[in-house]
């Protein structure tokens, strides 16, 4: 079972992630992972934190000569903005941030939560999104992550292969496949953040090259769309997630959503093993396996709740009614939450692979991967 947990504090010395069963031999490409966190710091709309930081990884187990060993990983990433010793407590909630919830929780203080409950963590399941990446490349699975909907305006998908759209959304200042319309884009965030009030928005995550079969349909907590669910539900700010047609699929009748099955002979050795699919409405996922379609999962972030025009609070000391505290923060970090959306499913799916193929090598997996191909096609 290939899993990860991670620690760390937004203002602490680091931020570390554990992952546990990822293969032997998989030679590490650390500039491919740092390329995944700088561009976690990107993006318009973010703020004075990432002129602080230079998030780059550094693995402290797991590792010899840079190829994994099958032992469990440490990888870490330094906070420059170290400063959590320093810092006092917060004694007005912001409305929507882990405050109020986190502080009675803990019969604690607000710092002890914000420091943990901070975005800033996602930069360590970022890096771990990094390198389980670099296995799912190891069978030809890509992965490309953008942003179609910021402060309510649509800019929606586009079509091409995931080279070509990651290339497209790395000319695009907040990550979206139509770099022609940042313009619009960025003078509303500049507009909100000056009303000192914060955006959110949409983010849409494809991976291709999949095989038929990855997760199952046998048991509730191993069906792939409930993890890819859990793990982009469990990123900061998240409060939808949709695969394929998604909440569309409720309006429409049963002809309108399923995708129909026709057989082509001549791609009968192809990933589909000839089954094709006119359209992929499915989003990739039928009963909880993959189908050998891209995977498509889209995720809602609400906008970043540290307002610099707060809400309404309570002091939590004298119960007085107060405005809301407020930190330095971001405007708008949908373009990061891409990233980290991106991330999270490649580490999703590639444990489906592990799971599917096993764990003890990369040269195993790759054995079982094609014989599981070869019977699959000779049926
Ligand atoms: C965050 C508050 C801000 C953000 C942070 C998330 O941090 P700071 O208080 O240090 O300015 O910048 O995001 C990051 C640090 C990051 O790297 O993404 C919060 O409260 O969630």
């Amino acid at each position: 079972m290939l899993r990860y947990w991670t620690a760390g504090e937004s203002h602490g010395p680091a931020l570390t992630a554990l992952v546990d069963g990822f293969p032997a031999g998989l030679t590490v490409d650390y500039d491919a992972i740092n390329s995944e966190l700088k561009r976690r710091q990107g993006g318009y709309g973010r703020g004075g934190r990432q002129r602080i930081e230079t998030d780059t990884v550094t693995f402290l187990s797991g590792l010899w000569q840079n190829t994994t060993l099958g032992s469990p990983l440490t990888l870490q990433v330094i906070n420059r903005d170290a400063k959590l010793e320093r810092l006092e407590d917060v004694e007005r909630p912001r409305p929507g941030h882990a405050d109020l919830p986190g502080a009675i929780k803990h019969l604690g203080g607000v710092r002890a939560v914000l420091e943990r409950a901070s975005a800033r963590e996602t930069a360590a399941r970022v890096a771990v999104g990094g390198l389980a990446r670099q296995l799912l490349a190891a069978f030809s699975i890509e992965v490309g992550g953008w942003v179609t909907e910021l402060g309510g305006v649509a800019l929606g998908d586009r079509e091409g292969s995931l080279p070509e759209l990651r290339q497209l959304r790395d000319t695009s200042e907040i990550y979206s496949l139509h770099p022609e319309r940042d313009g619009e884009v960025t003078t509303l965030i500049d507009r909100v953040g000056k009303e000192g009030d914060t955006l959110g928005g949409v983010v849409e995550v494809r991976v291709e090259g999949l095989p038929i079969g990855l997760g199952t349909h046998t048991q509730w907590d191993r069906k792939l769309d409930g993890q890819l669910a859990q793990a982009v539900m469990a990123v900061q700010a998240i409060k939808g997630v949709e695969i394929g047609m998604g909440f569309e699929t409720a309006r429409r009748r049963g002809s309108e959503v399923h995708d129909p099955i026709h057989y082509a002979k001549a791609e009968r050795t192809g990933p589909m093993l000839g089954f094709v699919r006119p359209t992929n409405n499915a989003g990739g996922l039928e009963a909880g396996m993959t189908n050998g379609q891209p995977l498509v999962v889209r995720a809602a972030m609400k906008p970043i709740s540290t307002l610099r025009k707060p809400l309404d609070s309570v002091n939590l000391r004298t119960k007085q009614a107060e405005a809301a505290a407020y930190e330095r923060s971001d405007v708008c970090a949908v373009s990061a939450c891409s990233v980290i959306i991106e991330n999270v499913v490649a580490f999703t799916v590639a444990a489906a692979l592990v799971d599917k193929f096993g764990g003890d090598s990369l040269e195993e997996m790759q054995a079982r991967w094609k014989l599981y191909q070869d019977l699959a096609a000779s049926r």
